[in-house]
């Protein structure tokens, strides 16, 4: 076993304004890699690919940025695939939520049949064409299973990157699903749980989604987008979810059982924004969090 390498993506091309881009660096400074080494995790680090930030884009109002998020999902992809062709575990460190199309995009190289848990406070469903923001960070989802801009869902050839059956989404806040879009992920036959069943029972939430995704033999990679978590408790996602009582402890011990799976092969963390931490304690605690999660 080659151990972990951390990807860093430095990308807010996705996303509704800068600052994710200096997401890799930020959680370098405050030990991420050199504290999981100490806490006994093998972990190399492959640097970062280039750093793209948020820019204004008055010519694509439904699809802002299509072209700078494509490029980075093409980059992650094959820094991904490259990784994973040397038998190591890819740490994907964003970056905002559409690098994780270019993280399956890379899996499925090497893994066409490539499992998801989506742990992220928002099920990402919105599509150029549904009259929202036309920012890309909260269509994940939606391209994963082949809807929206051509060139993204279409980003390792013909949709969808996923199965629906090979998703699992957890903890998303339900002020932020419409009916409308529970059915559409019913109907699809996508597991999905929302924020109450994880502050319930962590545990028994990764369980379920686990149990959602393992069926298949593929490899299982686990998204974890900090606007899970309240931002009254951590308020580091690039957009706020105060009030959804997901605490950074429930993340944890969902994160924590969903990467002791045997299958899980690659963890992607996203929507880490530095500049809304002003002294760097909030960016300490999620590392801490997140050596909490690896270290066994
Ligand atoms: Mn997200």
């Amino acid at each position: 076993m080659a151990g972990w390498v951390m990807i860093g993506v430095p990308s807010s091309a996705g996303a509704h304004h800068a600052g994710q881009e200096r997401a890799p660096a930020a959680l370098r400074a405050a030990g991420l890699v050199d504290r999981l080494r100490v806490a006994g995790v093998a972990i190399s680090d492959a640097g970062d690919l280039p750093v793209t930030p948020f820019a204004v884009d008055h010519d694509h109002p439904g699809a802002r940025n299509v072209a700078a998020v494509v490029t980075v999902a093409r980059q992650a992809a094959a820094a991904v695939a490259s990784q994973l062709e040397a038998g190591r575990l890819p740490l994907v460190v964003g970056g905002d939520c559409t690098i994780t199309l270019g993280v399956i995009a890379g899996f499925r190289r090497h893994h066409p049949d490539v499992g998801l848990v989506y742990a992220d406070g928002d099920a990402d469903l919105s599509t150029p064409d549904s009259g929202g923001s036309g920012i890309f960070d909260s269509t994940g989802v939606a391209h994963l299973l082949g809807h929206g801009a051509a060139e993204l869902a279409g980003l390792d050839g013909p949709p969808p990157l996923l199965q629906p059956s090979r998703l699992a989404i957890v903890g998303s806040d339900p002020r932020e699903t419409s009916d409308a879009e529970r059915r559409f992920l019913a109907q699809a036959g996508v597991s999905f749980q929302e924020a109450p069943a994880v502050i319930e029972d962590p545990s028994g939430a990764a369980q379920r989604a686990l149990a959602a995704v393992t069926p298949a033999s593929g490899p299982v990679v686990v998204h974890f987008d900090v606007d899970m978590i309240d931002s009254g408790d951590l308020p580091l996602g690039n957009f706020p979810h105060y009030g959804s009582g997901v605490r950074l402890q429930h993340a944890v011990t969902l994160l924590r059982a969903l990467t002791a799976h045997p299958s899980f092969a690659g963890l992607v963390l996203t929507e880490v924004n530095p500049t809304h931490d002003t002294d760097g304690s909030q960016i300490n605690r999620y590392v801490n969090a997140i050596i909490e999660v690896l270290a066994r």
